[in-house]
C-alpha cells in the first residue's frame, strides 16, 4: 500500500511538472517543415482559361477550346525561376473554375477537351518534369470550389476531389506543397458542399507523408491573412485551429497574420502575393508589374520577417513568361544578391556570447554555418559583435534554430560606437526561421543583440550584418 502512494505520488510529480514545463507544451516543427521554411521563395502559377477570358474567376461555363497556348514551354518558367532564385513552382492545377490543367478522368472539362495539341498535351506532366530537370520542388493548387463539376454540392463531389488528389499524386510526384484555396464566392442560393477535408488530409498523408499542406489553418503552413505578400512584424510560427475551418470559418485574418503566441500547433505562415494586379496575365496589367523595389520590400515583410514567399508569375496566353515579369524578376534577384552579399559579422574581430568571448573558429567563419548555440544562460542571452573598424551599418539578420520550437518573444539591437556608447537601440520581437531588419544607416563598432523576453532558451542559429542601399531600407 505504502508502495503504491509512493508511486501515485511519483507519477503526479512527474505530471504536475510536465504540465508546468512551458517547453514541454511548445509546439516544434517535423522535419518537412524545416526543409520547407528553408526553401523561403517559390513561384506560384496561375494559369488556365482566365489565362484567355481575362478573367480572375472563371464561371466554369467557358468552351475548354479556350485553353490553346500554342507556345507553351514549361522549361522557360523553370530557367526564369531558378535564375530568379525561386526554389520551386506551384501550379492551380484546377482553380474555381474547375478546368483541370491534366487530363483528369473525374471531369469532362479538361486539358482533353481543349483545342490545345489536339487534346493530348498535359501541362502538369510538363511542368513536373521540366521541376526535376531544373531542381527545383513542384507543388500543386487544388481549388475545393468547383463552378463547373456537376457532382459540387453533394457528398459524390468529395469522391471526385479525392480522386483527382490521388491522380495528382500517383502521376506527377513528388510534391512538395498542396494549395487548398480558401475563397468559395457562392451566393447564397448557390450551391453548397460539405468537404470531407479530414477525409483528403489523411489521403495525401498516405500518399505523400512528407507534402506540406497549406491551408487557411494548415495543418503544415497557413495564409498569412492577406494577398500582398505581409507577415505580420510580430510572427509566431503557432496557430490555435481548434473550432476553426477553412475558408468562411477560419480565424481573424489579423491572428493568420500574426499567428498565436502560445498556439498549440506548429504551423508557419506563406505569404501570397502576385507579381501583378491580378492573379493571371491580362496584358492591360503589363505596365502594372512590380518593380525590383516593390518585391524586395515585399520580401522583408515576408522571408525578413520569418513566413515563406510564394510569389505569382502568370504565363501570358502563349504559354511564357512575359519579358516584363521576367526583367523585374531579374532586378529583384540583383538587390537581393547586391544586399546580403557582403556579411559584415564575418569580418568582426570577435563574438562575444553571454559575456564569454567566442572566438572565430572555422566553424562560425562560414557565414552558413555560423552557430551561436552556446547560449545557455536564459536569463542573460546576448551577442556582442565587435567589428574591426567601425561600419557603417543598415540592416541585420537574425535565425532562431526552430528545431524544439519558436522561443524568442522579444529581442534588442543596440548599436555602440568605438567607445561602447549606445547609438541607437532597435527593439524587435519575434525572430523565427529568418527576420531582417533595417534601420537608418548608422556606424558602427559593437553591435549588441539580446534576447529580451523567450518561451524557452532562444537558440540564435544566424546572425548577419549588412549595408543596403539607403533607399532600401524600410519605411
Ligand atoms: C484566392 C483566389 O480566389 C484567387 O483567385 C487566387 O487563386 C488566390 C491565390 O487565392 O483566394
Amino acid at each position: 500500500m505504502k508502495k503504491f502512494f509512493i508511486l501515485a505520488a511519483l507519477i503526479f510529480a512527474t505530471q504536475l511538472s510536465f504540465s508546468q514545463n512551458p517547453q514541454n507544451s511548445i509546439p516544434f516543427p517535423k522535419p518537412a517543415q524545416i526543409a520547407w521554411q528553408n526553401m523561403e521563395y517559390y513561384f506560384f502559377v496561375h494559369f488556365g482559361p482566365n489565362t484567355f477570358t481575362d478573367l480572375e474567376w472563371g464561371k466554369g461555363t467557358e468552351n475548354a477550346e479556350v485553353f490553346d497556348p500554342k507556345q507553351l514551354d514549361c522549361e522557360q518558367w523553370c530557367k526564369i525561376a531558378k535564375a530568379a532564385g525561386a526554389k520551386g513552382i506551384m501550379i492551380t492545377a484546377k482553380h474555381h473554375d474547375g478546368f483541370c490543367l491534366w487530363p483528369s478522368k473525374y471531369s469532362t472539362h479538361t486539358v482533353r477537351e481543349s483545342g490545345w495539341k489536339n487534346g493530348k498535351g498535359d501541362v502538369l506532366k510538363e511542368l513536373s518534369t521540366a521541376c526535376k530537370k531544373y531542381g527545383l520542388k513542384f507543388g500543386v493548387y487544388l481549388s475545393p470550389w468547383d463552378r463547373n463539376h456537376p457532382a459540387y454540392g453533394t457528398p459524390k463531389y468529395n469522391d471526385v476531389f479525392a480522386k483527382m488528389l490521388k491522380e495528382i499524386f500517383t502521376n506527377y510526384g513528388p510534391i512538395w506543397e498542396l494549395w487548398w484555396d480558401g475563397a468559395n464566392g457562392e451566393g447564397p442560393k448557390g450551391k453548397k458542399q460539405v468537404y470531407d477535408f479530414a477525409r483528403f488530409e489523411k489521403l495525401v498523408r498516405k500518399l505523400s507523408p512528407n507534402t506540406i499542406i497549406f491551408s487557411d489553418i494548415g495543418p503544415d503552413a497557413r495564409w498569412c491573412g492577406n494577398e500582398q505578400g505581409f507577415a505580420g512584424k510580430t510572427n509566431w510560427d503557432n496557430l490555435d485551429t481548434a473550432g476553426f475551418k477553412r475558408g468562411a470559418g477560419a480565424p481573424p485574418q489579423d491572428t493568420l497574420n500574426h499567428g498565436n503566441k502560445f498556439g498549440k500547433n506548429f504551423i508557419p505562415a506563406e505569404c501570397d502575393v502576385s507579381i501583378r494586379p491580378g492573379w493571371f496575365n491580362h496584358k492591360k496589367e503589363d505596365s502594372l508589374v512590380k518593380t525590383p523595389q516593390q518585391l524586395f520590400e515585399i520580401y522583408l515583410k515576408s522571408v525578413g520577417r520569418g513566413a515563406n514567399l510564394i510569389l505569382n508569375v502568370p504565363p501570358d496566353g502563349r504559354g511564357l513568361f512575359t519579358r516584363y515579369d521576367s526583367a523585374s524578376l531579374m532586378g529583384f534577384k540583383k538587390l537581393r544578391d547586391e544586399s546580403f552579399s557582403n556579411d559584415l559579422a564575418k569580418n568582426a574581430k570577435e563574438f562575444i556570447v553571454s559575456g564569454k568571448k567566442q572566438r572565430l573558429t572555422e566553424k562560425l567563419k562560414d557565414a552558413n554555418e555560423r552557430t551561436f548555440e552556446t547560449i545557455t544562460d536564459p536569463a542573460a542571452q546576448s551577442i556582442k559583435v565587435a567589428l574591426k573598424t567601425p561600419e557603417k551599418i543598415n540592416c541585420m539578420v537574425l535565425q532562431e534554430n526552430l528545431e524544439k520550437g519558436q522561443h524568442c518573444a522579444a529581442f534588442s539591437l543596440k548599436l555602440l560606437d568605438r567607445d561602447q556608447q549606445l547609438i541607437k537601440e532597435i527593439a524587435g520581437t519575434t525572430i523565427g526561421h529568418k527576420r531582417i531588419i533595417t534601420f537608418p544607416n548608422t556606424e558602427v563598432k559593437y553591435i549588441l543583440v539580446s534576447v529580451d523576453q523567450q518561451k524557452a532558451p532562444t537558440r540564435i542559429c544566424g546572425l548577419k550584418i549588412f549595408r543596403i542601399n539607403d533607399s532600401l531600407v524600410e519605411k
